[in-house]
């Protein structure tokens, strides 16, 4: 048997895919791209795991007690009794009928937040949107993980989408190289974190970036909790997680208080100032915001704080902002701070200047391209307007008919009789899983399309085994990506998985909507009307893209559309004249007071940005440590898991302490220990590491929870911990990244 090789892509880039017999052997690096991701070396092992899920699968007391509630408690505890497709097909199909006949659609929540995979046409959400709302809809969900905050509180200040604003007005990398000076960077730019990109980033360049900026004498700082999170050329101002805003309060103090305030450009381009400089001087509430006030709450000297502020004022300076920041409780307040200051500096609008979010955050962020209309799956309108903010999954769940507010609205949660989730892993992203395992009692019906035994297939009522891109024809294109693949089936699906479309083809045709969903196609019909109508799109553009057969044969090819020439000056016309092109906002300039905010009343989230002291509800003093839970560096979330997780000792996960901390428990470096708060626990293996500041633990997301008899998870998921609560109630994002925990030597552990 010859072994085959084919270029794929994926969320973390492209690679070379080779197989053998029916079986993945190896992965390997694309020569096109100057620093590819490792995290592919894992894919034929995850494959072929153990853990796949092998056949359509009913959790054994549904099956016995259909339809009800009763015996949701027993969720994740029982197991599981194999159908065949039909039978199994039948059974979801009548569910969903009962459900939707006898509660209406706005009893399916089919929000389905995750990643899935890549590829255009087998994307999961995608699939799922268009099955539910061709058979009557569903209650959808707002936003993402990522960027909840930042979604909320962006339209607000700059009077665009936050999401308009990552790719279309912050500026691209030629941009900063040749022009910035001063790289001020909130939670660093993140190599291990620009692996990643949604649909793919093929050339990793993030890394080749900053080192080109350092060459050209630029200063890099890098402000956070870990040195890790920029290279190490970078310089480092070591910051406590949460405190960014108290950092650049003192920042925007020094600047009003030396007179390197822009107040020309102010009075042209933004509203608001007056009321943020009477709260930076003090004169609203007798603390004016110095370095001296700010030194013991962020752990930064005065002085540093002074030095940095008027390098920003007399250089070309650009603010960038982590996503991480806003994943946290009030979470709007930096990204809002970030463009008061870069509006006091008064170089938005100018090469290079001014602000940018999640700049290695992904990959995409900052490429210099030209974009194209996609190749996505169209959507029928969804018949129930319904939705909760994403992270609100839990407090749905927990309360049908219960009131929330979220950015100026009172809303209600619907009654959810029957949850339908493909291509997510919410027993991976939702914070507070015991929290979660409780809400996730409630239901009726939970219905998961996946490849493998996650914790949450092994937490569904019925599993339908899903095929992964290998199984499958797809083609691979990302928005802020040059690269166009064609990605054939390389090995037959793995046991009797089938591919989310057939799946839901077939349920479509058993609640008599087969036409509606499939409009006469199958898969492959699919894959070559999306493609060609992206293909007729471009070349009305001037863009020239290869037909399907051309595209087939060669595998994969770039489009002429990446380079400097594609990179623009942000702002740039509307610093020009914001009377001609004002932003969206009321007033039509950056507002650093907002009317509209300050009418909600909401003290979680005031008019101008503020420093909200931190409001963890568990006590520091039990409680020492601020727990951090960064995304992997090995993998994306949750995914591939299973084969990293069997490399002996890998588990539980690493988490990492400055040595002072280990010595202060008695910890041993290496040494396995419980982490716990009053919400969870978890095991993880203890790592010294002085590049991480005093008083914070880091423990990344993504192993498989697995909490044992006494409740402690075996692996090491940070969300046994976290605190599921809203940034604040105008944004209502997820706040992973605030919550407390204590650690204790394992032998000894007490407390939790
Ligand atoms: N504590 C903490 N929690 C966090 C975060 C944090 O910073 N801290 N970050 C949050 C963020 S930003 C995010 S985006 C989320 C990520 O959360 P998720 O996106 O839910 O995580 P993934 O592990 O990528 O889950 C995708 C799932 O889809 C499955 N899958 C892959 N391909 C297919 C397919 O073709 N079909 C089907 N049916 N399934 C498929 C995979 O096996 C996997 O289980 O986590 C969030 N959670
Ligand atoms: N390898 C890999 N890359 C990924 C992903 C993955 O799963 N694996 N997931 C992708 C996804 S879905 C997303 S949304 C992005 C997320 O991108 P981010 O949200 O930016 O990533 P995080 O890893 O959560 O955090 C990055 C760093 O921010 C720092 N940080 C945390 N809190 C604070 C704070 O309060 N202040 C400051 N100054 N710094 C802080 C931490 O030290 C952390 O290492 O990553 C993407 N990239
Ligand atoms: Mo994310």
């Amino acid at each position: 048997m010859h072994e085959v090789e084919k270029v794929f892509t994926s969320h973390w880039g492209a690679f070379r895919l080779r197989a053998r017999g029916g079986r993945l052997t190896q992965a390997l690096p694309l020569a096109a791209d100057p620093d590819p991701s490792d995290i592919a070396r894992a894919v034929p092992a995850a494959v072929h795991h153990r853990s796949r899920v092998a056949r359509p699968s009913v959790r054994r007391s549904w099956l016995e007690g259909r339809p009800g509630a009763r015996a949701g408690r027993l969720r994740g505890r029982e197991g599981f009794v194999e159908l065949p497709w039909d039978e199994a097909l039948d059974l979801a199909a009548q569910e969903i009928d009962r459900v939707r006949r006898d509660h209406g659609p706005e009893a399916i929540y089919g929000g389905s937040y995750g990643w899935g995979s890549a590829g255009r046409f087998h994307h999961a959400q995608s699939q799922v949107h268009r099955f539910l709302s061709c058979i009557g809809g569903y209650v959808s969900s707002f936003a993402s993980y990522s960027t909840g905050a930042a979604q909320a509180i962006i339209p607000h200040v700059l009077g665009m989408e936050f999401l308009r604003l990552t790719w279309e007005e912050q500026n691209a990398w030629p941009m900063i190289a040749e022009n910035t000076r001063t790289m001020v960077m909130f939670g660093g730019v993140n190599r291990k974190n620009a692996q990643v990109s949604m649909g793919g980033v093929t050339r990793h360049e993030v890394g080749g970036w900053l080192e080109r900026l350092s060459r050209t004498g630029a200063r890099l700082v890098n402000v956070g909790p870990q040195r890790a999170d920029a290279p190490e050329f970078c310089e480092w101002l070591p910051l406590a997680p949460g405190t960014d805003v108290a950092l650049m309060l003192a920042l925007a103090w020094t600047l009003e208080d030396e007179g390197l305030t822009d107040r020309a450009f102010l009075a042209r381009c933004a509203t608001g100032y007056e009321r943020l400089r009477d709260y930076l001087t003090g004169a609203a509430d007798g603390q004016p915001k110095t370095p001296e006030w700010a030194a013991p709450i962020c752990g930064v000297a005065p002085e540093r704080i002074r030095a940095l502020a008027r390098r920003m004022a007399s250089t070309r300076t650009l603010i960038t902002v982590a996503w991480s920041l806003q994943r946290a409780r009030h979470g709007e307040q930096p990204y809002w701070m970030a463009v008061a200051l870069a509006a006091m500096l008064g170089q938005i609008g100018l090469p290079g200047g001014g602000v940018g979010f999640g700049y290695g955050a992904i990959g995409g962020v900052g490429a210099a391209i030209r974009r194209l209309g996609g190749m996505t799956l169209p959507q029928p309108p969804n018949p129930v307007r319904d939705f909760i903010p994403v992270a609100r999954i839990a407090d749905m769940l927990l309360d049908p008919g219960g009131r929330f507010e979220f950015n100026g609205r009172v809303m209600r949660y619907p009654d959810i009789r029957l949850v339908y989730w493909c291509g997510g892993n919410p027993f991976h992203h939702h914070q507070d899983l015991g929290r979660l395992s409780r809400a996730w009692t409630r239901p009726e019906t939970i219905i998961v399309h996946e490849p493998w035994w996650t914790a949450t297939a092994r937490r569904a009522d019925i599993v339908f085994p899903a095929t992964t891109p290998y199984e499958r024809e797809d083609i691979g294109r990302a928005g802020a990506d040059p690269f166009l693949f064609h990605m054939p089936a390389m090995i037959p699906p793995v046991a009797e998985a089938r591919n989310d479309y057939d799946i839901f083809a077939a349920l479509a045709a058993r609640l008599g909507e087969a036409e509606r969903f499939t409009e006469g196609r199958d898969a492959a019909g699919w894959i070559a009307h999306l493609y060609e109508r992206f293909r007729q799109q471009a070349a009305a553009e001037g863009v020239e893209v290869p037909t399907l057969d051309e595209l087939r044969a060669r595998g994969w090819v770039e489009l002429p559309i990446a380079g400097a020439e594609h990179a623009r000056v942000p702002f740039a016309r509307f610093r020009a004249d914001p009377e001609a092109a004002p932003l969206g906002t009321p007033s039509g300039r950056i507002e650093l007071f907002s009317e509209r905010i300050a009418a909600f009343g909401y003290d979680d989230c005031p008019g101008h940005p503020a420093w909200l002291a931190p409001d963890d509800d568990l006590p520091a003093e039990r409680y020492r440590l601020k727990l951090l839970s960064p995304q992997p560096a090995d993998k994306l979330h949750s995914q591939l898991e299973c084969a990293l997780a069997d490399a002996p000792g890998a588990r539980p996960q690493t988490v990492r302490l400055h040595p002072s901390e280990l010595h202060a428990r008695g910890l041993r470096d290496g040494a396995l220990a419980r982490v716990f708060n009053d919400r969870g626990a978890t095991l993880a293996r203890v790592r010294a590491d002085p590049g991480v500041v005093p008083g914070v633990a880091v423990l990344p997301t993504g192993a498989w929870f697995d909490p044992g008899p006494d409740g402690t998870d075996r692996q090491g998921n940070p969300n046994a911990l976290t605190r599921d609560l809203g940034t604040s109630r105008l944004g209502q994002g997820s706040s992973a990244h605030t919550a407390r925990v204590e650690i204790a030597p394992l032998e000894t552990a007490a407390g939790g």
